[in-house]
This record gives structure tokens, sequence and C-alpha cells, in this order.
């Protein structure tokens, strides 16, 4: 009996809205069902794909009998720490040469979100934090539960499928002063439309002008454009103007290391002494919250990012997967064209980074999953790194279909 149970009143919760995709696709026993719900990289075969990298990183490790065990500090891997802290703002960022930037190793974006989260609502004086319409969808709750207050600012208009910009300078301009505002580095998640680098700047002097904190989300860097100089340019145009703000990194697209929780939380401050003093209560953060962070995944992209060779055999890589998500966009594209599907798919061709924000609404996503085994976010985002020219077809077939019946 449910009343036997001292949790005999705990209500069952909904399924993640985008992890809970998986968990319904798992369950699916059709050969033709398709996942391209999670932004995880799949290859043309639609297999997981490790790096030959990160192989080699780990066989690297593995063979070194010299490594141990023992806990890493509680701001994790310092060779780590200094390495992504260059990654994302450049190997000559006058920041890191004055040591007003403090990185912290933490459990990938989401752990460094909630770290950055955490640390503002103890320290910062404003706790509104400005988060983008729509945005990830994990943001609202990470920020919540970090005890910051979250409000949205207008992004994205379904109307021309492009940025809002009007309505974004507005909204940010009506912040309180000092409010934190939350961005994407590149590749928006989940519409795919970025600023140009002229509306970057221009967001850059409002966010000034009015004191307002920036916090990158920085998930896709090298998946946008394949570049991972280009893909940093928003945050460094940030960082060159001398102001402060923080930045979550995740190496869990770029390097394929999704499981093993691999990302990195800088602030850069206006000091080497404030920054010092804030990694000192980063720690007082951390160490209740899961004490250290593991030392797996942090050695392998050390190993990678310090070894010029290593660096060079990812940025291969790492193009060719931001490639080969570009020539997904153009055989979608293509394939709908050759069909007739009503309305105006170009969308697909000119959208950023991991995603595709289709337009379907969530009674045609309904369909596409029952009827062709297709599993996508009900807001109707699909993985386009999940797609292969083998599975073009069955998609483009289902779209076609879904907009026939509910367009
Ligand atoms: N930020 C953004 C914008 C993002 O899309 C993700 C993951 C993360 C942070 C966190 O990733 P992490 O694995 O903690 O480094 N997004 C994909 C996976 C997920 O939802 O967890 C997704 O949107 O499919």
């Amino acid at each position: 009996m449910d009343s036997d149970s001292v949790f005999g009143n705990v209500v069952r919760a909904p399924e993640d809205p985008i992890l809970g995709v998986t968990v319904a696709y798992n369950k699916d026993t059709s050969p033709n069902k398709l996942n391209l719900g999670v932004g995880a990289y799949r290859t043309e075969e639609g297999k997981p794909l490790v790096l030959n990298v990160v192989r080699r990183a780990e066989q690297m490790l593995v063979n070194d009998l010299s490594r141990v065990k023992e806990y890493l500090p509680i701001v994790g891997l310092a060779e780590f720490n200094k390495l992504s802290a260059k990654l994302i703002l450049g190997a000559e960022s006058p920041a890191i040469q004055e040591k007003r930037v403090t990185t912290v190793q933490c459990l990938s974006g989401t752990g460094s979100l909630r770290v950055g989260g955490e640390f503002l609502s103890r320290h910062y004086h404003q706790l509104t934090i400005f988060i983008p319409s729509p945005t990830w969808g994990n943001h609202p709750k990470v920020f919540t539960l970090a005890g910051l207050s979250v409000k949205t600012y207008r992004y994205y208009d379904p109307a021309t499928r492009g940025l809002d910009f009007h309505g974004l300078l507005e909204d940010l301009g009506a912040a309180t002063e000092g409010s934190i505002v939350l961005l994407h580095a590149c590749a928006h998640n989940p519409t795919g439309v970025d600023p140009t680098p002229d509306q970057w700047e221009q967001i850059r002097q409002l966010i000034r002008s009015k004191a307002l904190l920036p916090f990158f989300d920085s998930a896709y860097q090298g998946f946008a454009s394949g570049s991972l100089d280009a893909d940093a340019q928003s945050v460094r145009m940030f960082v060159a103007d001398g102001g402060e703000c923080l930045i979550a990194q995740s190496y869990a697209k770029n390097m394929g290391l999704y499981g093993e929780r691999v990302g990195a939380l800088s602030i850069v401050c206006k000091t080497a002494d404030v920054a010092s003093r804030v990694e000192s209560q980063l720690k007082l953060v951390i160490r209740p919250m899961y004490s250290n962070p593991p030392i797996h995944g942090a050695s392998i992209v050390a190993t990678i990012l310090k070894d010029r060779d290593m660096y060079n055999e990812w940025t291969i890589e790492l193009k060719a997967m931001a490639d080969r998500i570009i020539t997904m966009r153009q055989q979608l594209f293509d394939a709908l064209s050759a069909r007739g599907t009503p309305g105006d798919w170009s969308h697909i061709i000119k959208q950023i980074g991991m995603f595709t924000f289709t337009g379907l609404n969530s009674k045609q996503v309904a369909f596409m999953t029952k009827d062709y085994h297709i599993y996508m976010t009900s807001d109707g985002r699909i993985s386009m790194a999940g797609l292969s020219s083998k599975t073009v077809p069955h998609l483009a077939d289902a779209i076609h279909a879904a907009v026939a019946r509910f367009g």
C-alpha cells in the first residue's frame, strides 16, 4: 500500500523535455526510429563518435603509470583551468596575463552554470538574471535553484525566423541596472540564430552602459563555424573592453566528452586581487556540493590542449563534425524542396550550430513521432547532428506529411 510508505505522497514528475525524448526513443521498437532530440553528435552511420584524438589522449593517460587517483583540488586540475581560459579568451588575452581571470573546473556546462549561479546569488548585489526567450530548457531551472530570479528578454522572432534585435535591445534596455544577462556565446540553442558581429557590438555597448553583468554559456565553441577562435569572438569582445563577465564552458559537444562531464567556469574580474578573492569563495560553493571534480575528463582535455599536434588534430576532427552538420542542413533543405513541401525552409540552411528550429508545432511533432518514429523536442527543434544522408529522406517525408496534415 502506498500509504505505508513515508514517500507515499510523492507525485510522479514528468520526464525532462530534452533527455526524456531519449527515454521515449529507447522504448520504441521500430527499426526506422530516429532520435533527433538531444544534441549529441552521430556519425553518418548513426553511431556516437569518440574522437581519435581523445582515444589517443586516453591511451597516453593509461600508459602513464606515474598517474594516480588522488583527489583533485576543489577548483580542479590547474593545467586544465589555465588551458580552458586560454581556449575561450585567446592565447594573448590581457585579462589572463593580468591574472584577472579565475577558472574552476566544473561538471560540464551545466555544473559551470550552476556554480556561477550559486556564486552570484551569494555575492552579487542583483539577483535577477535575464535569459533569452526561448533558451535551453534547463537554464531557468538551474538559475532558479541557484537562488536567482529569472526573467526573459526577447530573442527570436517566429515571423522572420531570425533575431528579434529590436525586442532584445528594448528588453535589456529596460532591465534594472546591474541585472545579470545570460548570453549564448555562439550557436544559440534552440534557435540556431546568432547576432551578427555588428549586433554583438551594440549589445555590448548597451550591457556596459547599464552596468549589466554578462554571463556567457559557451556549450558549442567550434560547432557554429568550425573555428574555435571565430566562435569565441562574442566573449572576447566583452573581455577586450576591460569589463567583468562570467563564462561557462562545456567540452561535451566540441570534444565529444558528453558523459565525462568536463567543463569550466571562468570569472573575469577587474583586478587580480578581486579574482583571487572570488576564487576563494567559489571553493566554498563547490566543497559542500561535490567536494572536488573528477580527474579523467579534465586530464583528457589538458593532454590535448597542451600539445600542439594533438590540438591540431582536434581542430580537424571538430571541423569535420561542424561540416557534416552543415551538409545535413543542405541535404534536408534539398529534400524538402524536391518534395515541394509548402512553406519557406531556407532557415534550415541559414541557422547555425547543432540544431534547426524547424517551426513545426507540437501537434506536427507528435504526429512525426507516432507515425514516423522520429523523436525530437516538442518545440520543433531537431538535432542536425543526429541526421545522416540515409535518414534525411525519412525525415523529409515526415515533415512533408506533417505539414500536409496540420499545415
Ligand atoms: N548550455 C547549452 C546552451 C546547452 O545546449 C547544453 C546542453 C548545456 C549548456 C549543458 O551541457 P553539458 O552536457 O552540461 O555540458 N544541451 C543539450 C543536452 C542537454 O539538454 O543536456 C541539448 O540541448 O540537447
